[in-house]
């Protein structure tokens, strides 16, 4: 038997979780029970849900049960933000005494500190054949769940991993490695963005029935929050420690989280705050799935508004918030055409139905604003604080609303997302592929044509020294890049450039048109923001261009790899069609050339780039303008005229001036990063490319030994060399077609 921690329900042995109250229970038994006695429920007759498995994505608890010393509960209030026009006639509306939603999974009050004394460390992260998907709740007829590619492309890299060993080739092998490692810890973020106080952090803890964004009437999410998996539950703080550096990340204990995030962004003694980032063991995340809590702060079309469109294009999904309080606004839906032009998937959560009895008729009103607006998204309804509750009670989690939202973001977030992923990883291990099917090859044709064999040793003997090539300093795709490089950093500082420009010119006008003294304030808002749509336009040219460059030293890298091999080699046999002669070509799989390497620079070097250094940028004070507006007493009439003519003239002045400097500092810091970025670009594709080229030369090295050595076998050996090829060349062709298809799949059926 299991005592339950929560409730105190004894369960079977075998149980996972609590038949009564849904609670997590494996690690609970390793515990002495602390029995509490069964909620006094009198209506509710045991036993709750038969089903083996909860319908909700069970509360993986972040902390064991830490004996909270202060229960000061987290727990919303069901503060009513706008008076409620209608008494509550829903049956559910929050209680006025705090409910326990997170008395499964307290939020870390000072104490325990992580991290936690008994991690919960459910089950291992399995190699994750499928996503682990939440599960959805099964509601009336669900159609199928679309499947991902994940263990098909598992099982390709297993198969490559013992044919690589088999021709004792570690390199390769290696490189199986570094793609199965990038599978397993692959990234789906959806940012849950909205204005201010609609309930997005709530959303993000109701999702997970854990209390980890901090929700509390004073509390401001002020940074944005990353919360995602991790087998032990921690926080990490990043923070810029001067201005155009990258973050860097402190871990904090989970207790701070609640200071942290609502901290000022005034740079403190380490730096100015940038992110948080919230790991916690929640099987939900497992899938890769990560939630991004944004601050709502000023408005969306604000600065922070623009910021956050900024880092919709890296996001994988968008879960715009709003409540049932009131219809959408002209900015939500403004904000929402240019954020989903930006992500490929997007649903609008319509929070509070709890609150607010008349919200079927907000969510219509809503319906029809977007048909007006052409925004075809789904629209999904919710209470959070049922959610929270359904913790404890099961049966409120289908009055919550959350199940399409949990069956959304399975089946329209992460299934695409891990698509991708696969697929892109997917080319990646092709490309070890190509690289053994060489040598097979080359062994297969010397044997089945032994009257070619000069000739075909000694294309291999050229396409060897081609390949030698190919990591000389004065190749191509070495030049292509660097070239690129230097271009690309000219001409995205010379768009910076104008852009600034036509800013500072608008800015002029409007300071010459009134005085400072009364303007400023309107102003300075009105330069913040258009700076901040400057810089975000910027950055997304500077994302574009340097995609368009990887794909040009791609492009040079491919012809110089020989990919006329094939041709070649191919035209003096007609077999030779069927046996797939591998070419040294290395980035022809299906999906796009190249995306491994721009995705991995996009996550590695574009994300903090937009969301840190331009944000801290636009923060930056613009620098107080002195306004010395006391004017003596005693001067007459006409001159006390010319003096508050002369003062406005100065104060236009000053005030140009410093609109001024900010413009030129905004220049330097982005074109810093700018610089810092490419140049990590530049490194990074530079390194990838030696990589390539340096296995392209071996294998190519290998191939023309292995056909020297089986051209010189004995006849009868070679009959035996022949049978094991033709199982080789079996395997590889499998290993192959498999990938193919996990390619494929991320190209037709992963969105983007
Ligand atoms: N009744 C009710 N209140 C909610 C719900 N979701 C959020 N709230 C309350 O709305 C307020 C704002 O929530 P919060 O998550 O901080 O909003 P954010 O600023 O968008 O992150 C808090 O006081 C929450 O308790 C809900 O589903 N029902
Ligand atoms: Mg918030």
């Amino acid at each position: 038997m299991i005592s339950c921690d929560n409730c105190g329900r004894a369960n079977d042995e075998d149980a996972t979780f609590c038949t009564s109250c849904n609670h997590y229970l494996a690690w609970s038994a390793d515990k002495p029970a602390t029995p509490k006695p069964p909620e006094p429920e009198p209506t509710a007759p045991e036993p709750v849900p038969p089903e083996p498995e909860p319908i909700v994505p069970e509360p993986e608890p972040i902390i064991p049960e830490p004996e909270p010393v202060v229960p000061e509960p987290v727990v919303p209030e069901p503060e009513p933000i706008i008076p409620v026009p209608v008494p509550e006639p829903e049956p559910l509306a929050p209680d006025p005494v705090p409910f326990e939603p997170f008395a499964p999974v307290p939020v870390p009050q000072p104490g325990p500190v992580l991290p936690s004394p008994e991690p919960p460390a459910p089950e291992p992260i399995p190699p994750a054949p499928e996503p682990i998907a939440p599960k959805p709740q099964p509601t009336a007829a669900q159609p199928p769940r679309p499947r991902t590619n994940v263990s098909q492309l598992i099982s390709a890299i297993d198969q490559g991993r013992t044919l690589t060993e088999d021709r004792q080739r570690p390199d390769l092998t290696a490189r199986l490695e570094t793609a199965k490692a990038k599978l397993d810890s692959r990234t789906i973020t959806a940012v849950v963005v909205g204005e201010f106080k609609r309930g997005k952090s709530t959303l993000v803890n109701a999702l997970l029935q854990t209390a980890v964004c901090p929700v509390d009437a004073d509390i401001v999410t002020a940074v944005p929050t990353l919360v995602r998996y991790g087998e032990r539950p921690g926080l990490t703080a990043y923070r810029q420690t001067s201005p155009g550096e990258a973050p860097v990340g402190y871990p904090a204990p989970l207790n701070q989280i609640a200071r942290l995030v609502s901290e000022s962004t005034d740079a403190g003694e380490q730096g100015r705050l940038q992110s948080v980032t919230v790991e916690v063991p929640h099987r939900m995340l497992r899938s890769g799935l990560s939630l991004l809590d944004t601050p709502g702060v000023g408005g969306l079309d604000s600065v922070h508004g623009q910021l956050t469109l900024a880092s919709l294009a890296l996001a994988d999904a968008i879960l715009f918030v709003t409540d049932a309080a009131q219809e959408l606004t002209a900015p939500e839906l403004e904000f929402l055409k240019t954020a989903i032009a930006r992500c490929s998937a997007a649903a609008i959560v319509i929070t509070k139905t709890d609150l607010y009895s008349h919200w079927r008729r907000i969510v219509e009103l809503n319906r029809g604003h977007l048909a007006k607006a052409g925004i075809d998204l789904p629209i999904l309804p919710v209470s959070s604080f049922l959610r929270l509750r359904a913790a404890q009670r099961p049966e409120l989690n289908q009055e919550s609303g959350f199940a399409p939202l949990v069956e959304f973001l399975a089946t329209a977030v992460v299934v695409p997302g891990t698509t991708r992923a696969a697929a892109t990883i997917a080319q990646e291990v092709d490309f070890v592929a190509t690289q053994l099917a060489q040598e097979t090859d080359a062994e297969r044709v010397v044997l089945t044509k032994p009257h070619s064999r000069p000739e075909v040793l000694s294309k291999l003997t050229r396409a060897r020294d081609q390949a030698a090539g190919l990591t000389a300093a004065s190749a191509t795709w070495q030049q292509t890049l660097s070239d690129g490089i230097a271009d690309l950093v000219a001409d995205v500082e010379h768009d910076l450039q104008s852009r600034l420009r036509a800013v500072m010119r608008d800015v002029e006008t409007i300071v010459d048109q009134g005085d400072p003294n009364e303007t400023w304030t309107d102003t300075e808002v009105w330069l913040r923001r258009q700076v901040a749509v400057v810089g975000v336009a910027n950055r997304d040219l500077l994302i574009e261009r340097a995609r368009g460059l990887g794909e040009r030293v791609a492009e040079a890298f491919d012809l110089e790899a020989g990919t006329e091999i094939e041709v070649e080699l191919s035209q003096f046999s007609a077999d030779l069609d069927q046996l797939e002669l591998a070419s040294v070509t290395t980035l022809s799989m299906p999906g796009g050339r190249l995306q491994s390497l721009m995705m991995a620079g996009r996550t590695g070097i574009f994300v903090p780039m937009i969301a840190f250094s331009l944000g801290s940028l636009i923060v930056t004070p613009i620098g107080a303008i002195a306004i010395a507006a006391t004017l003596g007493a005693g001067i007459g009439g006409k001159l006390l005229k010319d003096e508050k003519k002369r003062q406005r003239t100065y104060r236009q002045q000053q005030a140009k001036a410093a609109v001024r400097r900010y413009i030129d500092e905004v220049a330097f810091v982005m074109n810093k990063d700018t610089r810092d970025s490419l140049r990590k670009t530049q490194r990074q594709l530079r390194d990838d490319f030696q990589e390539r080229a340096g296995l392209i030369h071996r294998s190519a090295s290998a191939a023309l030994t292995a056909a020297d050595r089986t051209a010189k076998l004995p006849p009868a050996e070679q009959t035996a060399r022949a049978a094991h090829l033709s199982a080789e060349n079996e395997r590889l062709r499998s290993m192959r077609s498999g990938l193919r298809e996990v390619a494929l799949a991320g190209k037709t059926g992963g969105g983007n």
